[in-house]
């Protein structure tokens, strides 16, 4: 597909109610400020000019002396500037938060590339394919630098920090292609640090995701990576260590051996594989759990997470079993 960006736009394509409302909320406040400013301006422009030095004007006192004036050139702008202030917000507060049925794709900043990672697994580089019409969540991190992820015809960017997650989401309503790019200078070929991210209608996204490689989905995959590194010979039932089962384990409260209670979330999951014998040891356990810091590649590291999530508990007796 090539892009359908104009080489000369005077206001780039907008993709999402979102981006359509930021557009809006813009230039109401740039019209505000035109309406509140061009009046001083004219005004001083005239008084400059009708009481220059050498004027035949009237200088004496007018004798006005109003508080209504007073209070209300004061506070008619605040008041509309306010409405600024909480539309701002609103629209800030529903970006921040995704609906739950929000599809989950990963994205990795690393110099110089965005790797981006689909939920049934395929992954692509630079460029990024999605559907419209359906809200879509992007999970960000950075395996090295800070970098930022921009896309303008969503008006949305979001920085790429190394070590925590961060996200956006969206819902495109409009087919198309656009720029993606880092917006954090990142080191020399920061520039070239971007592709093309697609709108696709839902079944052209399926088309397209059939076309990329039916792979292992990202739960089958996460499981062989909880197999490979070890963690299933700890922590599986009747392994010789005494582990804590970690099934069930995404999204309960956790006691620690210090007393405190944490929420098992994907961030503190990633921190507590990464680093497991900070101040994150469980409540009656040894600590044996190795660290995996700098052995675990960030894309592989999001995807073992989305194994722990979807790992429910066991059913009696038997081994524990990820649902695909
Ligand atoms: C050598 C054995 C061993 C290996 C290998 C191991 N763990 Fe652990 N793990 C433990 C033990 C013991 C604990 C409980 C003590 C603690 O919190 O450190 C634990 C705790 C945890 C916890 C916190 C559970 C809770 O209830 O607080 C998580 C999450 C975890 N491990 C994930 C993993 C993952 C993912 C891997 C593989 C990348 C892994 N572990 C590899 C032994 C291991
Ligand atoms: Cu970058």
């Amino acid at each position: 597909m090539t892009p359908n960006h104009a080489a000369l736009e005077l206001w780039p394509a907008a993709v999402s109610g979102t981006a359509t409302e930021t557009d809006l909320l813009i230039l109401a406040f740039t019209v505000l400020t035109l309406l509140l400013t061009v009046p001083v301006f004219v005004a001083i422009t005239y008084f400059a000019l009708r009481y220059r030095e050498g004027s035949e004007a009237d200088r004496s006192p007018s004798g006005i002396r109003s508080n209504l004036i007073e209070i209300s050139w004061m506070l008619i702008p605040f008041l509309l500037t306010l409405i600024f202030f909480v539309w701002g917000a609103r629209v800030f507060i529903a970006s921040k938060n995704a609906p739950p049925d929000a599809m989950v794709i990963e994205a990795i900043g690393r110099q110089w590339m965005w790797k981006f990672q689909h939920p049934t697994g395929q992954a692509e580089i630079n460029d990024l394919h999605v559907p419209i019409g359906q809200p879509i969540r992007l999970r960000i991190i950075s395996q090295d630098v800070i970098h930022a992820l921009y896309l303008p015809a969503l008006r949305l960017q979001v920085a790429a920090l190394p070590d925590r997650y961060t996200d956006l989401w969206f819902k495109a309503d409009k087919i198309g292609t656009y720029h993606l790019y880092c917006s954090e200078y990142c080191g020399t070929d920061h520039s070239v640090m971007g592709g093309e991210i697609s709108f696709m209608n839902p079944g052209d996204y399926q088309d397209w995701l059939t076309h990329a490689g039916a792979q292992q989905g990202k739960v089958a995959a996460g499981r062989t990576l909880y197999e490979a590194y070890g963690c299933a010979g700890c922590h599986d039932p009747g392994s010789a260590v005494k582990a804590p089962s970690l099934a069930g384990l995404h999204g309960s409260q956790v006691k620690l051996a210090d007393g405190r209670t944490v929420a098992a979330d994907d961030a503190w999951l990633r921190e507590k594989i990464l680093n497991p014998n900070g101040d994150r040891l469980a409540e009656g356990y040894k600590q044996v759990m190795p660290s995996f810091a700098g052995r675990i590649p960030e894309d592989e590291l999001g995807t073992l997470i989305d194994f722990l999530k979807s790992y429910t508990a066991p059913a009696s007796g038997k081994a524990a079993q990820a649902t695909p």
